[in-house]
């Protein structure tokens, strides 16, 4: 046996397997050292004369996620993947792959270099680029063309989805299923091409069948898409070269990954992929936390069922609690519901769904909830409400247990005052549907112990959350900086305006829905309540637009009503609301206001200068732990265009000081409302960015 070693790579040859093994966690990503150490070990390998085979495999949970993305948008280091799996497909020696854990874009593009390919059972394999609004720039639109078959190679390439070992084998993409540890599914491999038991080949000498109408139909259908994303239609033009001579298509197709790596999308996407991992970084994150096995959920409404749904998928023990036993029972039946449609979806087996069911138990006595780990209150926003569960529970619950509220602008420093124990309190903000949105803000008040927050966010990972800590103001991150500049969308509406044409210019910028169309998903009677609260404490300089309360008055609250600002038949388009557009005009009417419309893109402008001075505010006042955690709350919580990066990455794009200026120019006409926050005037005067501060 001989041996050599790199940091990143090692050989090993056992009889007449040469072994090159990838060995850089957690997920062996490609970076420099494994690409100089992947072309190096082949090229001591071919070199060695007792080697008649070679077979690369991975250490660790995975034989590889791809190329590093730490290093995109640096000066690339020699060798580039394409070369590395270009060593990979031109080795004299034949040179097999085993997959186990994940297959990932360059991670999968070596594997499909190599000459065969055998995959342990499970292994996910999938070209995600386009997720980082990339392509496969290592030869995969090239090869995948040519191992399966186009359509499912389009649709692999432009959706990033993952097919798992079972899907791969039938499709053509890899040779064999191995068992066993990588290593010895490695060694069985080796020996089989040496016995000619598994059959090697070069994959860049297959010919692609390329069918013009399928590419055609492809371009199509991401041309139509809305934000229109350009690297699904790059990736499309790339696997039109497949036809050509491998090197020429794998040049043409790296022409057009590298004209991706500088567009805005890919600097945003990635940020967004950066993101859901940087809220991890807690000061709390090194505590040891508590016990969350078996949990209590206070009522049954949208939210609570949510929670305990989500609760019980991650395999928490549920006791989901309202005020009388028929109330419990239907909350319980409507969590059934959602984990039948869990099933449904294919995201559950019709076993782990009993299993999740014979876990769940509905009460309407609280002492039931005396042993449990955790509990979550969420019950209507009413302090006095809360406050009288909190004593309850402080009486009721075992010494230890983290007591949490789902409120979503309550002081949780009142409502930890209630209870003996205000250093287990923690809230805890879902959004709704809360089985289904990632985000859930970790609010820290003033007594919270780290270990609760540690707790929190545990239970977040095993729901696969994204958790965000944030510190105690009204409407913690998102719903502060939502209230902020949800105003903006009233102001254009009364100065002219229409609101088809807000909604419309904020869904070609790239928002699933613009401001009033949410308003009637929402239900607008749920902000007429918020406004109703924040009356007393309005201040008298701030414009206050009536037209939301007017429609609110007809009890018309969007959707649920069947009317809002649209009106609502059977189908799902959505009609202008005509006796809306008649109480804004009497409204401006009444309040002697000359229509003045501004363009798509001042309203663009408007929109995002104030969402973004409200988020440079709350990182200021430490409410945010970092400007990436706005960007996080933003993207997992309020479908925030991923693209775009988050409100204060996209901030960095426009640039402190044009907002700046764009804030004093608006502030002409209403100088209570545009203010400029001291911290962006901050970063305008040094020519700083929220990057710097993440
Ligand atoms: C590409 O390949 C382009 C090719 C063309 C080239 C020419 N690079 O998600 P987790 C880190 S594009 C660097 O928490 P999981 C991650 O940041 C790439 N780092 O774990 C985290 O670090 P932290 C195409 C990476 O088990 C740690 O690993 N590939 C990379 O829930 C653990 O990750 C993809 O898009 C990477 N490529 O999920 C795959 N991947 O601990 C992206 C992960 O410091 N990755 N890290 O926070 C994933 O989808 C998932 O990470 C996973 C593991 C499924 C691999």
């Amino acid at each position: 046996m001989s041996h050599s070693e790199t940091q990143a790579v090692r050989t090993e040859v056992v009889g007449k397997a040469g072994l090159i093994i990838l060995n850089n966690p957690p997920v062996n990503a490609l970076g420099l050292k494994l690409r100089e150490g992947i072309v190096d070990a082949l090229s001591e390998l071919n070199g060695d004369a007792n080697v008649e085979a070679i077979v690369i495999y991975g250490e660790g949970k995975a034989i590889s996620a791809g190329a590093d993305i730490t290093e995109f948008g640096k000066t690339p280091k020699l060798p580039t993947l394409p070369e590395v799996v270009n060593a990979i497909e031109t080795s004299e020696k034949p040179v097999a792959t085993v997959l186990h854990g994940v297959a990932l874009g360059g991670g999968l593009e070596v594997c499909l270099a190599s000459h065969a390919r055998v995959a342990l059972k499970g292994t996910l394999l999938g070209l995600p680029e386009v997720t980082l609004g990339l392509l496969p720039g290592a030869g995969g639109t090239q090869r995948l063309t040519r191992l399966v078959d186009l359509e499912t190679a389009i649709d692999l390439i432009t959706s990033g989805r993952k097919v798992d070992a079972a899907k791969a084998l039938e499709i053509g993409l890899v040779d064999q299923i191995g068992q066993g540890a990588p290593r010895d599914v490695a060694l069985k491999a080796a020996n089989d091409i040496i016995e000619g038991d598994l059959k090697t080949r070069v994959t860049g000498e297959l010919t692609a069948e390329i069918d013009v109408d399928v590419l055609a139909a492809a371009q199509e259908k991401y041309d139509r898409k809305r934000p229109k994303l350009i690297a699904p239609i790059k990736a499309v033009e790339a696997a039109s070269h497949a036809a050509k001579p491998i090197q020429e298509g794998a040049k043409l197709e790296r022409e057009l990954f590298l004209e991706l790596m500088e567009s805005p999308d890919r600097q945003g996407l990635i940020h967004a992929f950066s993101a859901e991992r940087a809220t991890r970084q807690f000061p709390e994150a090194g505590a040891q936390p508590r016990a969350c096995d078996t949990a209590g959920v206070i009522g049954g409404g949208t939210m609570g069922v949510g929670i305990a749904t989500a609760m019980l998928l991650a395999g928490i023990t549920v006791t989901i609690l309202e005020t009388s036993t028929e109330r419990a029972d239907n909350a319980k039946a409507a969590i059934e519901k959602n984990l039948a449609s869990a099933v449904k979806r294919g995201k559950l087996s019709e076993k782990a769904r009993d299993e999740r069911l014979a876990s769940l138990s509905a009460s309407a006595d609280l002492t039931d909830l005396s042993d449990v780990d955790v509990v979550v209150e969420a019950v209507f926003e009413d302090l006095a409400v809360k406050t009288e569960i909190f004593q309850k529970l402080d009486k009721i619950c075992k010494p230890g247990a983290v007591l949490g509220t789902n409120t979503s602008y309550l002081d949780v420093n009142d409502i930890a005052a209630a209870t003996s124990r205000p250093e287990s309190v923690v809230g805890l903000h879902f959004f709704s549907p809360a089985h289904i949105m990632r985000l859930l803000e970790v609010v820290v008040a003033d007594k919270t112990t780290d270990d609760v927050v540690a707790t929190a966010l545990a239970m977040a990972a095993r729901m696969k959350k994204v958790a965000v800590r944030s510190g105690v103001c009204d409407g913690f991150i998102g719903n502060r900086i939502l209230a902020h500049y949800r105003k903006v969308a009233d102001y254009l509406l009364l100065d002219g305006n229409s609101f088809e044409q807000v909604d419309k210019a904020l869904e070609d910028f790239g928002f699933a829905m613009g401001p009033f169309a949410v308003g009637d998903l929402a239900g607008l009677d749920i902000g007429w309540a918020t406004r109703k609260r924040k009356a007393p404490t309005r201040p008298a300089e701030e414009r206050y637009v009536t037209i939301a309360d007017h429609i609110c008055e007809n009890g018309w609250f969007g959707r649920k009503t069947g009317r809002g600002y649209y009106l609502y038949g059977d189908s799902k388009s959505r009609e202008p609301n005509p006796d809306v557009v008649e109480i804004v005009e009497q409204v401006r009417a009444s309040e002697g206001i000359e229509p003045r419309a501004v363009s798509d893109e001042e309203i663009v402008s408007r929109y995002m200068t104030a969402m973004i001075s409200e988020a440079s505010r709350v990182v200021e006042e430490g409410i945010a732990l970092r400007p990436i955690d706005v960007d996080a709350v933003f993207l997992f919580g309020y479908g925030f265009p991923r693209h775009l990066g988050g409100p204060l990455n996209y901030a960095d794009r426009v640039g402190a000081a044009q907002l700046v200026a764009q804030i004093e120019t608006y502030a002409k006409e209403d100088p209570h409302y545009w203010q400029v926050p001291s911290l962006l005037q901050k970063l305008a005067d040094s020519n700083g960015s929220f990057a710097d501060l993440n």
